[in-house]
């Protein structure tokens, strides 16, 4: 089987980082030199990113990424077609992650009513708050039940867990739904 997932999340989250860290192919990346000055970094993806991951039960995941910057949303409609989960990345630096993952959670929400989706908390080393409890709490508050954890995508380890969970939740939601047939 063949999966496509999706990581998205604002600039500078760590996107790029978490598919160059566990892609086995050479990721592919368009990024360009960041002039966005409110974000300290050297460059931002203006299309999306690109890795592959085979399972150890043979499947293939195809990880994409979106771009960060507000100016390219018109990428996420392109890029969740036929996605089977999102893997929505926070950046606990910015002024209100709270409402960042509302963005999130909007602007995804058909994709991920209709397949599964994992919150994950980055840059918590620095900037611990608001904890996970909080990021929880919002979630209930929407009526959604989705896995909140804190990460650090510089680590293979963290993203393998990060997909591990959403693939998880999509046998889950086979078992169930193999229930209702
Ligand atoms: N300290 C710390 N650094 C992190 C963490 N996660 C990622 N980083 C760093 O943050 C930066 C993230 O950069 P990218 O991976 O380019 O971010 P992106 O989400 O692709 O950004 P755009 O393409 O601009 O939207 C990298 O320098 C990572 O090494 C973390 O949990 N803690
Ligand atoms: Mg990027």
């Amino acid at each position: 089987m063949e999966y496509k997932i999706l990581f998205t999340g604002p600039m500078g989250a760590g996107k790029t980082t978490a598919i160059g860290v566990v892609s086995e192919v050479l990721a592919l990346s368009t990024e360009v030199q960041n002039t966005d000055a409110s974000v300290k970094k050297n460059t931002t993806t203006v299309g999306f990113d690109y890795g592959e991951l085979t399972l150890d039960n043979g499947d293939k995941l195809r990880l994409y990424g979106t771009p960060g910057q507000q100016r390219f949303d018109f990428m996420w409609e392109i890029l969740a077609r036929g996605a089977l989960g999102l893997i929505i990345l926070i950046d606990n630096r910015r002024p209100d992650p709270l409402s960042d993952l509302d963005m999130y959670l909007d602007g995804f929400k058909r994709l991920i009513s209709e397949t599964a989706c994992v919150v994950a908390i980055g840059h918590m080393d620095a900037h611990p708050e608001p904890g996970l409890e909080r990021f929880s709490a919002h979630l209930n508050a929407r009526g959604l039940l989705y896995p909140v954890l804190s990460t650090d995508v510089r680590e293979t380890m963290y993203v393998a867990e990060l997909l591990d969970l959403l693939m998880l939740q999509l046998e889950v939601r086979q078992d169930v739904n193999t229930y209702d047939d």
